[in-house]
């Protein structure tokens, strides 16, 4: 058995027996209540599931097993070669719950360089969509072919005991992660670099290697990638990717049926999309104004038309959070760092000054502060990738590495299949009022 997967079986019985404990010992306590209201609004702040790998605090942000992003950002190996933490490391905290050294992230890329392995048939589904077809629909569908190579599917089939669920999850997991650079750099040459791919350098990092599959093979395009993979790896269990995945995830459905199904949750515009709805209407924005960058008043007027127009402002407002998204700050201090005199820069400040007041004057959103999605496109248009409707493409591999750890927890600890009960609005009135 690999060094991390053996570490993580060391880990797993000890879960096992505390939540058995728990709820033997505390089954009848009660841990929320549930409003009408919430029946209504999608489920807002209903604790409905465990997710072990992150929590997202309305004020604090998301913290990755109690560190909070800044805090990891500093703590998490580096590359050789830069000084952005690693994507690697961010997963081997979620997976193991411990900080890890330099040599379990170089191990982890290893690990994914050697698993790397796209069938053609995965290759061939791609080539089959017409290049109209969205990247992300293109990137799901890979997805699900590369399914052919589930060995939670063979080890069910064949009739494995439950406890042992996870150790092919593992499999599945890693093999996923591990091919999924290779598919979205592939989907990103078919579409934008008349096909011309370039095979991957196993001597990089994870994140290093898939900027140059891209054509990015600058240290600050680097740098960049390994910041963004790390900072949209996970947000707890209730967004809609993670749920999403985690809800099909809980059927045994494999690794590949689960995250096809969170990235069709990301897909969504007011989910992952956003970060390519933001560059949209950010350079609408620009193009209005003759291809300036607007001022501060005509930001403000441009603002509220969008608004007038019955349109939500992209990059802005969130279910959980109340404050400004620390993923936005982190990628506000890459920018300060390396680009602060680029325009789009300016752009997305001054949106940043001008938009809350306007939110807040509506007097119905509830959190007016940029999110992650409100940053992430101006960074990679100012490297050169400016096909935006592949954002949420780079999202989803980033994604990648939450939602697995979840789902190789989850078989660890035998989540069991997710059945919430629903109401009609006449049994509410009737048995509740
Ligand atoms: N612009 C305009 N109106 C907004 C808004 C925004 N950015 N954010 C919220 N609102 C509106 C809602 O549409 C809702 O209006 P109605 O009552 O007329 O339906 C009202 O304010 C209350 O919404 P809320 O409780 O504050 O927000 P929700 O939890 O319902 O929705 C979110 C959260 C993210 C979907 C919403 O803020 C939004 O649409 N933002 C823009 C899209 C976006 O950036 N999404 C990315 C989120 C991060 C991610 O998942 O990647």
């Amino acid at each position: 058995m690999e060094r991390l997967k053996e570490k993580l079986n060391k880990k797993i019985q000890p879960k096992r027996d505390e939540i058995r404990n728990l709820v033997k010992n505390n089954g009848d306590t009660v841990v929320g209540e549930i409003r009408l209201r919430q029946l209504y609004s999608g489920m807002r702040g209903m604790p409905s599931m465990i997710t072990e790998t992150s929590k997202l605090d309305p004020h604090d942000g998301i913290k990755f097993r109690g560190y909070s992003l800044d805090e990891l950002l500093e703590l998490l190996p580096k590359s050789n070669k830069g000084e952005q933490a690693l994507p690697e490391g961010i997963f081997y905290l979620m997976l193991i719950g411990e900080l890890p050294t330099q040599e379990d992230v170089s191990m982890i890329s290893k690990e994914w360089m050697k698993r790397s392995k796209v069938p053609d048939y995965v290759f061939k589904t791609i080539d089959s969509f017409p290049n109209e077809s969205h990247p992300m629909t293109q990137f799901s569908a890979a997805i699900l072919a590369l399914r052919n190579q589930s060995f939670f599917m063979k080890a069910y089939n064949d009739g494995v005991r439950k406890e042992h669920y996870w150790e092919s999850t593992y499999e599945d997991a890693m093999n996923l992660i591990a091919c999924l650079p290779i598919i979205a750099s592939y989907i990103y040459r078919k579409l934008y670099k008349n096909g011309e791919y370039i095979s991957p350098d196993y001597d990089l990092d994870w994140s290093a290697n898939f900027a140059h599959m891209l054509g990015y093979s600058n240290n600050d395009f680097q740098e960049l990638m390994r910041l963004y993979l790390t900072i949209h790896s996970d947000h707890e269990g209730g967004n809609v990717s993670a749920h999403a995945s985690h809800l099909v995830g809980s059927a045994l459905s494999d690794a590949y049926l689960s995250f096809s199904a969170g990235m069709n949750g990301l897909a969504g515009p007011l989910h992952g999309l956003a970060n390519q709805e933001v560059v949209k209407w950010l350079l609408k924005m620009v193009e209005d104004h003759g291809g300036n960058i607007p001022t501060k008043e005509e930001v403000s007027i441009y603002v509220k038309k969008t608004l007038n127009e019955g349109r939500v402002i992209p990059g802005f407002g969130h279910a959980v959070l109340r404050k400004t998204d620390p993923r936005y700050t982190a990628q506000r201090n890459f920018a300060l760092k390396n680009l602060k005199d680029y325009d789009l820069f300016i752009l997305v400040n001054r949106v940043f000054e001008v938009v809350p007041p306007i939110l807040q004057a509506t007097g119905k959103v509830k959190n007016p502060w940029p999110n992650v999605d409100a940053h992430s496109g101006i960074l990679l248009l100012k490297y050169g990738m400016v096909e935006y409707d592949f954002f949420t493409v780079l999202f989803g591999v980033s994604r990648s590495l939450g939602l697995m750890s979840q789902l190789i927890w989850n078989r660890a600890v035998g989540s069991p299949i997710e059945r919430p009960v629903s109401m009609t609005t006449e049994l509410v009135k009737k048995n509740y009022l």
